[in-house]
């Protein structure tokens, strides 16, 4: 009596092939994504005691800052406008005064910048591309 053909013992079958072909693009895809996370820009970090300000529709997310007196400070600028902004801390309104404290406009982006110590006390800050964008900055 002849046995029958086994599926499994014959040529591979196309349910087997079509099988193969599935986990080879699987790992095609796998591979492609861990490739694009390689490529990617790690997001910036900073530290939890951080000054975060947020530029949006030209308008920052506060017009308070604060910072601890005669310590180093970080500062944080997340601009999700396509437009430039920047922050200038000074010790009068506007343009005048000293300057405390100021980094290049940026657009589109999120930067984490070291504020040097300042003494306590009022001063102001400014976008120097948009002048409304201002605020107070309490030292304390
Ligand atoms: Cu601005």
């Amino acid at each position: 009596m002849r046995s029958r053909q086994s599926a499994t013992l014959g040529p591979m079958s196309s349910t087997s092939r079509n099988r193969i072909r599935r986990l080879v693009l699987l790992l095609v895809v796998a591979l492609a994504a861990t490739a694009c996370r390689g490529a990617a820009t790690p997001a910036p970090s900073w530290p939890a005691d951080a000054t975060v300000v947020t530029a949006r529709d030209i308008q920052f997310d506060t017009t308070e800052l604060q910072f601890k007196a005669d310590t180093p400070s970080t500062l944080v600028l997340v601009n999700e406008d396509g437009d430039r902004h920047n922050i200038a801390i000074r010790t009068r309104s506007g343009f005048d005064g000293d300057l405390l404290f100021r980094f290049d406009p940026v657009s589109a982006t999120t930067i984490v910048l070291s504020v040097g110590p300042m003494p306590s006390g009022s001063y102001f800050f400014i976008c120097e591309v948009h002048p409304t964008m201002s605020g107070t900055v309490f030292v304390y």
